[in-house]
């Protein structure tokens, strides 16, 4: 797969639906003229201007598909936003990616205008009128997108992916899970990371099916929205199927039957972003008589692992790689690649990030000599299938399928003018996978959680905010001093009883 422009020059029925949202549907068609604008109007806005970065701030409609293949049309790296984020960690974005223009559309242009001291904003309805059809010559090792991943350094770092690794996770994906013209997927999750961008929404586009949008996840309404019976395939992380499924629970027994026989009638289900606890594949087997598909992936990589479309889906395992995919498992201590034994989660392929932005020496360190990505995931291959078993480090969290580093909420915290150090751990949720607690050392006066979280919320996501505070004089500590973090956990899983 070589083509740089990959979902422009496939032979898709320009009639055909591409996208419904809440302003209704949106043809194949129709999404190249409004891109084809665009792009010819950004050429004009950015041209001269290095890098081509090009952060966009759209909700999840026709419009951010639009824009962002006008930006690849015209040759910019894509950076979406989330327009869920403070507008402080906006900011860090715009900044750290250099961008050279921000565009909005109608609905989010208010916080647009909020976080852009440097640019004013471009608005959707002005680029999007009709003017040209210029593209840019773009070439497969062009760069093509930045998404902002949290790791093991405290600020979140962009994963910088080419037009030949977006387009190759794509196509590994549309074959191996038999996507077709025909299918519908409804796309619940944010348009700001790998699984809802290219796991959900470009593989529909690149097959030539549809894709709908809702604007948020709400569970009574994507069971509405499995009763209308257009939606055969669904994927979403462990966090939304156990919400489904308590949301079934608090149907009555006839709306519980007709639900569970429409879910019946999917083609695709798929779970990931994070481990999915075999109660909550159970459960959702019995109410809808589908194993859900569970497979493994990472932003840096796309997807790795992968149960098989058609075979057996062996309950808390995440198959094997993906064709395309070389992995090996390798001893963290000895760098010795092992065998049966759990290791390291190292992988090479096509669907490889190219590098982090501006960040020579954090992407030297994230690769071997020989090429592998150190995923820093831990698993094990056990009867032929994968496993995985954790992280091999706890500063990284997962909460409802976002990563989130502790060290970041450590940083944030310390800059509170109360808190005089604080350590974040991740503690075990069977709803969200792991919540977020805080140990805080603070002098004299504590400040309240609610204070607190008013506090965060103005500098990190929702999703960061810890759900809960502890006060301490002084954190558990090893012989040398360290913040046992394991100890640490310990306390917060008594105190949430
Ligand atoms: C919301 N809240 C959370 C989270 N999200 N708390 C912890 N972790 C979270 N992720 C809190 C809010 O602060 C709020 O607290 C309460 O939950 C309800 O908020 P609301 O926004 O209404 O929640 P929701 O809309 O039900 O959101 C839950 C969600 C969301 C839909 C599961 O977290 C989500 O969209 N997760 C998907 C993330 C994702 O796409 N990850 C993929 C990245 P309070 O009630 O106190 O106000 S990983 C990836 O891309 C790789 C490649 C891969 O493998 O897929
Ligand atoms: P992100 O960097 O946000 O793309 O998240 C990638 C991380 O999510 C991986 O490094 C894993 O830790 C985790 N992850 C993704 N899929 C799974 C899965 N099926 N089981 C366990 N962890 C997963």
């Amino acid at each position: 797969m070589t083509s740089p422009s990959f979902v422009f020059q496939r032979e898709i029925d320009p009639n055909s639906t591409a996208i419904v949202d809440e302003s209704g549907s949106c043809s194949y068609a129709e999404l190249h003229r409004i891109s084809d604008s665009i792009a010819h109007n950004l050429m004009q806005a950015y041209l001269p201007k290095q890098p081509r970065t090009v952060c966009f701030l759209a909700t999840s409609s026709h419009k951010y598909v639009a824009l962002q293949w006008g930006i690849w049309k015209s040759g910019g790296i894509a950076v979406p936003l989330s327009p869920r984020h403070p507008v402080r960690a906006l900011q860090y974005v715009m900044n750290d990616c250099q961008a050279a223009v921000l565009l909005t559309d109608e609905e989010t242009h208010s916080i647009a205008n909020t976080i852009s001291d440097q640019h004013s904003p471009l608005l959707f309805k002005d680029l999007a009128i009709k003017s040209g059809k210029d593209r840019a010559g773009v070439m497969p090792d062009d760069p093509a997108m930045i998404l902002y991943t949290s790791g093991t350094t405290s600020k979140p770092k962009g994963v910088l992916s080419s037009h030949r690794n977006i387009s190759y996770q794509i196509n590994t994906l549309v074959n191996a899970w038999e996507w077709s013209k025909d299918d519908y997927i409804l796309n619940i999750l944010p348009l700001h990371h790998v699984h809802g961008i290219i796991n959900v929404m470009s593989c529909a586009l690149w097959s030539g099916a549809t894709c709908e949008f809702l604007p948020r996840f709400d569970p009574k309404q994507v069971w509405e929205k499995f009763g209308e019976g257009r939606v055969n395939v669904f994927m979403a992380v462990p966090t939304i199927y156990y919400k489904l499924i308590q949301a079934w629970e608090e149907m009555d027994e006839d709306k519980q039957q007709t639900c569970s026989q429409v879910a019946r009638k999917f083609r695709l289900m798929v779970s990931g972003s994070a481990a999915l606890p075999v109660s909550v594949l159970e459960k959702w087997k019995s109410i809808t008589g589908y194993t859900l598909l569970e497979r493994y992936g990472m932003t840096e990589i796309g997807m790795a692992l992968s149960n098989p479309y058609r075979g057996e889906r062996r309950p808390g395992f995440v198959g094997n790689p993906l064709p395309g995919v070389e992995l090996r498992l390798v001893d963290p201590e000895t760098g010795v690649e092992v065998e049966g034994q759990p290791g390291e989660i190292q992988v090479r392929g096509m669907g490889v990030f190219e590098r982090y932005w501006n960040k020579p020496e954090q992407t030297r360190l994230a690769f071997t000599k020989k090429g592998w990505f150190r995923t820093g995931d831990i698993a094990q291959l056990i009867d032929g299938a994968y496993k995985i078993l954790g992280r091999d480090s706890v500063d990284i969290l997962k909460s409802g399928g976002y990563k989130i580093s502790a060290l970041e909420i450590e940083d944030v915290l310390r800059g509170h003018p109360l808190i005089k150090d604080c350590a974040v751990v991740g503690i075990p949720d069977e709803e969200w996978g792991e919540v977020i607690g805080a140990s805080l050392i603070v002098p004299d006066q504590s400040p309240t959680p609610d204070d607190l979280r008013k506090w965060l919320m103005e500098r990190i996501p929702v999703y960061k905010v810890p759900r809960y505070f502890i006060f301490q004089k002084d954190f558990p500590r090893n012989a040398m001093g360290k913040v046992t973090k394991n100890e640490l956990r310990k306390l917060f899983e008594i105190n949430k009883g």
